[in-house]
């Protein structure tokens, strides 16, 4: 009995993590996106984590992929996006278009 319910609990986070979406980080840093080019694989739904490291907000925005969402400062954020065909996808920050830019490639 106990060694059973050790093996369920085991088996509980394995389920967890078996539908978990890949998930991929950007790094926001003097209103730069780090990296700027981001490869992700086609036609898979994936997470993006966007942390801001500045102290002040910046919004995480794509027309090509339609996706907004504001980043308070020293924080952080997670959106879903995809499946996306394969190709070239920009990003950028709103509250800083000069310097934040960047592209997903599906592929
Ligand atoms: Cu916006």
């Amino acid at each position: 009995m106990k060694r059973f319910l050790i093996a369920a609990l085991f088996a509980l986070p394995l389920v967890a993590i078996a539908t978990e979406v890949p998930m991929f980080t950007l790094t926001i840093k003097d209103h730069r996106y780090q990296p700027t080019t981001l490869k992700v694989p086609a036609d898979t739904k994936i997470k993006i984590k966007v942390i801001n490291n500045d102290s002040t907000p910046e919004e995480f925005e794509s027309s090509d992929f339609s996706r907004e969402k504001i980043v308070m400062p020293n924080s952080s954020i997670e959106v879903f996006v995809g499946p996306l065909k394969a190709g070239e996808y920009k990003f950028f920050g709103d509250f800083h278009q000069d310097t934040a830019q960047g592209v997903l490639i599906a592929e």
